[in-house]
């Protein structure tokens, strides 16, 4: 398990959801209660190394990296939390209508500016969110090298979560895409074709977008079928295949609210038989455990036991394997869900071994 304190450091401080502010699901405790109970189930802990922020560049643009590191710092500067706006929130969005075909222009007011990285009204800002943002990256890094000098799977314990987030816009709780990063940070450890296996109950649409002209990686996501009325909406459709170099590298498997453990299952299982057949070399697994009967931000209703069977399959890969932390929001049960997906997957230590062929 990689770790990182400073994942904690952010706080959102509220969800604003169809205009009522709430106190908000992503919170810090979510870390707190899976580090000690992989603590306790005998998982060994690896401290994040510090790495280059200009290589995420590879993964997310420079304008949104730029964004993100300054904007609390430039919202005090201006006064925001004087006017009662004690986080960075938008309220205007970028819309293509809006702009009726007119290129992208940067507004003056920081206000607006917001409104164009940003894309709903769920994902706050505030004094230590950037340290946690950034930190998160080098936990989801960290667990690629150990994968790199022959660790067989690494558990990188991310928070915020990343797959909402695309190369250049926020949202979904998630900033920047600590999965996308991992995978992108394999491509860059020599390993030929990695697939990403997406097990969240949420599409990671942000995934999707990163990846979706690339024939190099290999992109699934099971998810609560946005059709049925769930976030994202807009994205995580059975038939988006990807785009032109890309056409046939991703695959979503979008379930019907209440599915089980069964179809849910099913779904993983065809996911895996498609990134054998995509012959990867590597693979990435965005790990929420939000489709778990008890979690309040998905009605997928999977068991434990669901968990422990996908962790399972996904392991029957046989491949180098980085799990990175997505969503998961029910804490009374979050740290027995990640134990026992990690149980399953066999993916308890780091120790070493000879690393295999890439
Ligand atoms: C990483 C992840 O799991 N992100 C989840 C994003 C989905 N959020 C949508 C929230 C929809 C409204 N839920 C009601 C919450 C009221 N506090
Ligand atoms: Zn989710």
């Amino acid at each position: 398990m990689v770790v990182d304190p400073r994942c904690r450091d952010h706080d959102p401080g509220a969800e604003i959801w169809i205009g009522v502010t709430t106190p908000g699901t992503e919170v810090a405790e979510r870390v707190t209660t899976i580090e000690s109970a992989l603590r306790g189930l005998g998982h060994d802990v690896v401290p994040a190394r510090e790495f280059d922020d200009a290589w995420l560049t590879r993964v997310h643009s420079a304008e949104l990296l730029d964004h993100l590191a300054t904007v609390w710092e430039r919202w005090v500067a201006a006064g925001y939390p004087d006017l009662g706006a004690e986080r960075v929130v938008p309220y205007l969005f970028s819309s293509a209508e809006l702009r009726h075909g007119l290129p992208p222009r940067m507004p003056t007011a920081l206000h607006a500016q917001v409104g164009t990285y940003c894309y709903d009204t769920m994902t706050l800002i505030g004094p230590g969110s950037w340290r946690a943002i950034r930190a998160a990256t080098h936990v989801a890094r960290t667990a690629v090298d150990l994968i790199a000098s022959g660790t067989p799977s690494a558990y990188a314990l991310t928070r915020p979560p990343g797959h909402h987030a695309t190369r250049s816009a926020y949202g979904g709780s998630c900033y920047l895409n600590n999965a996308a990063i991992a995978a992108q940070a394999l491509r860059d450890a020599e390993y030929a074709k990695v697939a990403v296996i997406d097990i969240d109950a949420h599409h990671g649409n942000g995934t999707q977008a990163i990846f979706y002209q690339r024939p190099d990686v290999f992109t699934a996501s099971v998810h609560v079928d946005p059709g049925a009325g769930w976030f994202p909406h807009h994205v995580g459709f059975a038939d988006e295949t990807g785009r032109d170099a890309g056409l046939g590298t991703n695959l979503n498997l979008p379930l019907a609210p209440g599915s089980g453990d069964e179809v849910w299952l099913s779904a993983i299982e065809r996911a895996a038989d498609a990134a054998a057949d995509f012959d990867a070399t590597a693979l990435v697994i965005p790990l929420g455990v939000d489709a778990a009967i008890d979690d309040p931000e998905s009605p997928l209703q999977v068991t434990i036991e669901g968990y422990r069977r996908a962790g399972e399959t996904l392991g029957a890969l046989g491949l180098p394997t980085v799990v990175v932390q997505e969503g998961g929001y029910h804490l009374p049960t979050l740290g027995q869900l990640v134990g026992t997906t990690l149980d399953g997957l066999g993916a308890r230590t780091t120790r070493q071994r000879e690393p295999p062929g890439r």
